[in-house]
């Protein structure tokens, strides 16, 4: 069932003829707006009338994550403070957030993709959606929660934490769709069996999980773990939040509303527009927000664009499920790895539980890539023996999928820290 079906449906050529409007309305904005994209424009020598066709945008530089940084707080907004009516930002790892603006039209177009996003899930307003992502200045929370209210649906805003209760109020209120990270999530259905519960104590049909990478076996894993259908939402808060795109029932590539958000795949070394089908750097332009526009933002999020019609119906473009991220990238010995390769062998070999941590460091010079992993219950009463064999299968598994040989170090089950966001899965002690 579609939620707003003239756009989920809309034939390329009418899709590509709303994409160039609102694309020629945006630069034209955002060049009057905003100083920074004038003067950008003006070393390139461009003016919003060089902007005509689709295409164009490619004469356009990108915007980074510095520029929001040089611009802090408020540089880059392109109407008045007063239009503004809420503002996010991300925490960050370093120094000051990036600060994100809307206007109550944005707000709006939020609550629109969110919703949509939902119902790619099955999701209608007889729904109970307990929403498990962060609320406050991550717009994991309310980004989430104004989609469910739109959608009709009864919302339930837990945000994160106190796994037991989560658990009880998801029995008691007969919770239908869960919104939290993949990790938290496999976390909960974990919390659901140590505390002695069975799954058909409960209503759960869906989840719609996303913020963080995770890979198709761990996707399958919760599925199992909880009885679900497991959806993968991707967002960022410079572009708006989530959903920007999301599975649908199909989960074969997540459909970008490319109606309010204009993808393009790059090399991530030559800034290039890569040919469709082929794996780079996702770059994202919002052709109709207002508070802050976003021309040709980087993103550093690997994936790549798929134009064929689902078979769910929808014709939205489709992204891959995220890679890594180009700076998520480890480089061990001039080899590229990504933790979700990891993540991928783990869950394939069995026995282990899927979490697990990639510590890198460097003895004389050399990089040393360690993974830690639990192994299961049934496996930590094994013998040794048994323990022995598994660290050498995933040894083996690892080295011909990463082309490095990695230390592999078994944990007991419940050591490695849970996360009720984002997870962290690399401690890089390489003083590089
Ligand atoms: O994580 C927004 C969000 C909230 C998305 C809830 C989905 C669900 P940020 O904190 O700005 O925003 O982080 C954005 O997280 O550039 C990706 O690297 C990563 N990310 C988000 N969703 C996915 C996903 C939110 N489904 C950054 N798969 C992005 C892989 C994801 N990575």
């Amino acid at each position: 069932m579609y939620w707003n079906e003239p756009i989920e449906t809309m034939g390329r050529a009418q899709m590509e003829e709303l994409q160039t409007t609102r694309l020629r309305e945006t630069v034209k904005r955002v060049y009057q707006q905003v100083p920074f994209y004038r003067s950008k424009m003006q070393a390139q020598g461009l003016l919003p009338e060089d902007i005509v066709r689709l295409e164009d945008i490619q004469k356009l530089p990108f915007i980074i994550k510095q520029d929001m940084r040089d611009n802090y707080p408020y540089g880059l907004f392109a109407v008045p403070l007063s239009e503004i009516v809420r503002i996010h930002a991300s925490s960050g790892t370093t120094g000051k957030p990036t600060v994100v603006g809307y206007t109550k039209r944005d707000l709006g177009i939020w609550a629109e993709v969110m919703a949509r996003a939902y119902s790619y899930s099955g999701a209608t307003k007889k729904s109970c959606i307990q929403i498990a992502y962060g609320y406050g200045l991550f717009t994991g929370g309310l980004g989430a929660h104004y989609g469910a209210e739109l959608l009709g649906a009864s919302v339930i805003p837990i945000s994160t934490g106190n796994t037991a209760r989560q658990i009880m109020l998801m029995k008691d209120f007969g919770t239908t769709v869960l919104a939290c990270t993949p990790s938290y999530a496999l976390f909960i259905a974990e919390t659901i069996v140590e505390m002695g519960m069975d799954l058909s104590e409960f209503s759960l049909k869906a989840g719609i999980f996303g913020a963080e990478p995770w890979s198709d076996n761990m996707r399958r894993e919760i599925e199992t773990r909880l009885g679900i259908k497991a959806l993968d939402i991707y967002g960022l808060s410079e572009i708006i939040g989530p959903g920007v795109a999301c599975d649908c029932l199909c989960q074969n590539g997540l459909h970008i509303s490319e109606d309010h958000f204009y993808p393009e795949i790059i090399n991530p070394v030559t800034g290039e527009v890569m040919p469709e089908g082929e794996k780079g750097e996702l770059v994202i332009t919002t052709i109709t927000k207002e508070g802050m526009p976003l021309v040709r933002y980087r993103t550093h999020d690997l994936t790549m664009l798929n134009r064929d019609v689902c078979d769910c119906g929808r014709t939205l473009i489709r992204m891959g499920k995220i890679l890594g991220r180009s700076d998520d990238m480890l480089i061990i010995r001039g080899v590229n790895v990504f933790p979700s390769q990891v993540e991928s062998v783990l869950l394939s070999i069995g026995n282990t539980s899927p979490h697990y941590q990639l510590i890198v460091e460097r003895e004389d010079n050399l990089d040393i890539l360690t993974v830690m992993v639990e192994v299961n219950e049934e496996m930590f009463s094994d013998e040794v023996r048994g323990l022995e064999e598994l660290e050498h299968k995933i040894k083996a598994a690892l080295s011909s999928v990463l082309q490095i040989s990695a230390k592999v170090r078994l944990v007991n089950p419940k050591s490695l820290e849970r996360s009720e966001g984002k997870a962290k899965r690399v401690i890089d002690n390489r003083k590089i």
